[in-house]
């Protein structure tokens, strides 16, 4: 059996993992998931991408948001912010607010967010494992050019991205831990396959854990680019990426990782940058990357393991 584990932040890779476990037996396949993003909001433990990836694979998504849950209903946010003043710059909805409530409760018992995700992962029936990156505290932290420090959530949603950033960094990586589980999936791994999320807050801050860099190193790895004619597809990388001295291309990305990686996929669109990314001394694919469809996104996923499965 082949055995893979993939890098994932939210949206775009959620979108992307419903064609990979189409294209493999997901029972072989293991996420390791962005917790860089997880708030504590009304006392509880908050974990987009986590959830992201929950909800989509297992159905459950808000189809146009792409993040919470379908059928959604506001009472306790409404609730929260009208009577008894709350900040309401971050939306829980009723059914999210239950997924919170499970994780939070599992840890106030003294349990891990690696258990916490099982156990939601299981009331889900994901077909594949799900782990966070880390049981450890960290935060993605945003340095604005005016001065200002802010979690992650502050700056993306609270200030909608308003402010130009100076610098971003994972608060906490240095004493933080690979989960259980993440190291010894990424030692028995056939291939690792970096999921179209961002470079800097997602896949970055899943590489800024101490061990995960280094265990990528002797493992097949490829990657889809989150790029697509010089710009995202979705979120905010084109903010974060300057910031990080990097260009917003699919070949300045394939850049951040060449010291692991082995594969890139990028998008029809930028067909002409593929002797560029060769260049690196990278195999390449081209395909449509736009995850319209589990189908479109199923092709993508096959043209990645091509690339290093053959
Ligand atoms: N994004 C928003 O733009 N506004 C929100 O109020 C909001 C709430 C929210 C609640 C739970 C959740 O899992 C995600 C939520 N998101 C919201 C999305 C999230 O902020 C980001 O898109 C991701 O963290 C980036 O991957």
């Amino acid at each position: 059996m082949t055995h893979l584990v993939a890098l994932a932040g939210g949206i775009g890779a959620a979108r992307f993992l419903r064609g990979l476990a189409r294209a493999v037996d997901p029972s072989s396949l293991t996420v390791v998931a962005n917790t860089g993003d997880d708030l504590r909001l009304h006392g509880l433990h908050v974990s987009p991408d986590l959830d992201t990836i929950t909800y989509t694979l297992g159905g459950g998504v808000h189809p146009d948001q792409g993040w919470g849950r379908a059928d959604e209903c506001l009472t306790v946010a409404t609730e929260l912010r009208e009577r008894y003043g709350q900040p309401g710059w971050f939306t829980l909805g009723d059914r999210d607010i239950a997924t919170h409530l499970v994780r939070s409760r599992i840890l106030s018992e003294g349990g891990t967010l690696t258990q916490a995700t099982r156990v939601i992962a299981a009331a889900w029936d994901l077909p594949f494992t799900l782990l966070p990156m880390t049981d450890g505290a960290v935060a993605t932290r945003i340095r604005t050019v005016d001065g200002r420090v802010l979690h992650f959530q502050q700056w993306w949603v609270g200030e909608q991205a308003g402010p130009d950033v100076a610098e971003v960094w994972l608060e906490g990586a240095e004493a933080a831990r690979p989960a259980p589980g993440v190291l010894e999936a990424l030692h028995t791994a056939d291939a690792v396959i970096l999921c179209p999320s961002n470079p800097i807050v997602s896949i970055g801050t899943i590489l800024a854990i101490p061990g995960i860099r280094d265990a990528l190193r002797p493992v097949p790895v490829v990657g889809v680019s989150p790029i697509v004619g010089g710009a995202v597809v979705r979120g905010m990388a084109d903010r974060l990426l300057p910031a990080a001295g990097s260009e917003v291309s699919a070949v300045a990305v394939a850049r951040r990782y060449d010291d692991f990686l082995d594969g890139w996929v990028i998008d029809e669109k930028d067909a002409t940058l593929a002797e560029e990314v060769e260049g690196l001394g990278l195999r390449v694919a081209v395909a449509d990357t736009i995850m319209r469809s589990p189908e479109i996104a199923e092709n993508v996923a096959r043209v990645a393991l091509d690339m290093v499965l053959r």
